[in-house]
């Protein structure tokens, strides 16, 4: 469960947080797909209840009416034709999968697929599941439950979210039926939301039915679903999530929290030497890592603190180092522009889904702020592809905040976050060469737009980064968009 099955060559995952799936699929085509993105997480594609009271707020999508596949993001035709075209266009599909519970006691009680329930007899017709089928006698979680009451967090109500029973046999087979189906319709993978709420035990027997990916959409035989648990595990709660990696890998959100720190100035990037496991990193094969999810950019799930696109700068420098650094396997965020943390994606007034815009220079309008179309992130996933698995190699550092280091003999990057120039002889690993430096520039027509650096039959290139430049990383690698 813990291999994405990326097709070759590709890497890194994308949250389209509330796209639209035909508006994903052609973002496969014209954009991702091209740029050699890995994957996509979807928002959650089963029927939720409809919110109007806070104005079709982002978090309707985690109240469950049915495993319809309708929601404002597309009906179930579209949603087959969006898998189709990613996975042609070499992009794996990932479902968040909400399966811990059902939906809250909201005044209204219409679905986007137009189902209803009964929420005070606990009764979904549409799945079906009746009260017989959620934890009982109902509870809520305490905030002071977390530390201390495994049990509560596990069997009580998140939020006031109706609190399915996965130990219940019925309650099994009806999410084993919708998450074989999304696996059917040719998907790779799923985020299972609010993990620590299920017992590890449940979730075993529930991911060992799940059909194996599907080979008429270009999986290898008995390929087994990429799985990866939201825990959330700063250390120090009565759940662990070393509890879930024996099932799957796990959200690491440590990594995010961390890399934010530092690329706000509060640690010297020098003690990311040792960066991975023996900082208190899940191990490698086990994370998902990411900087900030679509919970804690907007302070939702006790998030906070970590960077976001309204910091474009250490944004983007700790997402470069997220996307170089062999450790994890990183996703990124992809965001629509919000003031007020509840607010929903841009839409009319009756509630639809407004597409992005493409502006011409390939950055998005309409409200959305596509952080994958930036340059400097869509080129560090180019940057480790062409790194591949190979190792870190030639770290340098200055004993403050200028490191660098090389991916074997096919990548460089260094970073300056102190507050003076970085003006170094360094040793890239690369072959003799001519590269154009993909943060500041592109390659257009056999020249760079941005930086060159020349690299020596000995390796050794002239690196600099003054302390106010627009980014403050540099980043040469041996594929065709960077080699002169
Ligand atoms: C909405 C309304 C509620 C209403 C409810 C039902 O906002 O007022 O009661 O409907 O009608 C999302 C939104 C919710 C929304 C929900 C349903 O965020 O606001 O509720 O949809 O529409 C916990 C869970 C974690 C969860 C996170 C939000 O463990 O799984 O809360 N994330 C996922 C999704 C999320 C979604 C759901 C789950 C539900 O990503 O989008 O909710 O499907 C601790 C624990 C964490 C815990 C946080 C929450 O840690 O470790 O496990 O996350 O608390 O408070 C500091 C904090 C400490 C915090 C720690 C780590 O130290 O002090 O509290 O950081 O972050």
């Amino acid at each position: 469960y813990k291999n994405p099955y990326y097709a070759d060559g590709r890497s890194v995952m994308v949250h389209l947080f509330e796209w639209k799936w035909d508006d994903i699929a052609l973002e496969c085509e014209r954009f991702l797909g091209p740029k050699g993105y890995g994957g996509i997480q979807i928002s959650p594609p089963n029927e939720n209840v409809v919110i109007w009271a806070n104005n079709r707020p982002w978090w309707e999508r985690y109240q469950p009416m049915s495993y319809v596949l309708v929601t404002r993001s597309g009906d179930e035709s579209q949603f087959a034709d969006m898998v189709r075209r990613c996975n042609n266009a070499g992009v794996r599909i990932y479902v968040d999968a909400v399966i811990n519970h059902m939906t809250g006691e909201p005044a209204e009680n219409v679905g986007t697929g137009g189902n209803t329930a009964v929420f005070g007899e606990w009764y979904y017709p549409a799945v079906p599941y009746r009260r017989e089928h959620f934890n009982w006698p109902p509870c809520g979680i305490e905030g002071s439950d977390y530390n201390t009451n495994a049990w509560r967090v596990r069997n009580c109500e998140l939020v006031g979210l109706k609190d399915l029973n996965q130990s219940d046999e019925h309650v099994r087979q009806m999410i084993v039926n919708f998450m074989n189906k999304l696996i059917d319709l040719g998907v790779a993978g799923f985020r299972i939301d609010a993990a620590k709420h299920m017992w590890p035990e449940d979730l075993r027997i529930i991911y060992d039915r799940l059909n194996n990916l599907s080979t008429a959409h270009g999986f290898p035989q008995n390929a087994r679903p990429y799985i990866y648990q939201e825990v959330i595990d700063y250390g120090g709660e009565a759940i662990s999530r070393n509890e879930y990696t024996p099932i799957g890998a796990v959200t690491e959100f440590k990594a995010g929290m961390e890399l934010s720190n530092a690329f706000r100035g509060s640690n010297q990037l020098r003690w990311f030497h040792s960066w991975g496991p023996s900082w208190g990193l899940l191990a490698n094969g086990d994370a998902l890592t990411f900087i900030e999810n679509h919970d804690n950019e907007r302070g939702h799930g006790g998030g906070g603190g970590v960077l976001m696109y309204k910091q474009p700068k250490p944004y983007k420098a700790a997402i470069a180092f997220l996307l170089a650094h062999p450790y994890g396997e990183p996703q990124i965020m992809s965001s629509f522009n919000f003031q007020d943390s509840e607010v929903g994606p841009p839409m009319d007034r009756y509630g639809n889904i407004i597409s992005p815009a493409i502006n011409s220079d390939g950055t998005c309008g309409n409200g959305w702020v596509c952080q994958h179309r930036w340059r400097q992130i869509h080129a560090m996933v180019g940057f480790r592809n062409a790194a591949g698995n190979t190792e870190l190699n030639n770290w340098w550092d200055n004993g403050s905040s200028q490191i660098a280091f090389s991916r074997g003999d096919r990548a460089f990057i260094a970073f300056n976050n102190d507050g003076w120039s970085l003006s170094q002889n360094l040793q890239t690993g690369l072959p003799k060469g001519t590269y154009c430096d993909v943060i500041s520039g592109d390659k257009v027509n056999n020249s760079c737009r941005g930086k060159s650096v020349t690299v020596g039959s000995d390796g050794m290139a002239q690196i600099s980064i003054g302390p106010q430049e627009y980014d403050l990383m540099l980043a040469i690698h041996i594929g065709p968009e960077s080699r002169l």
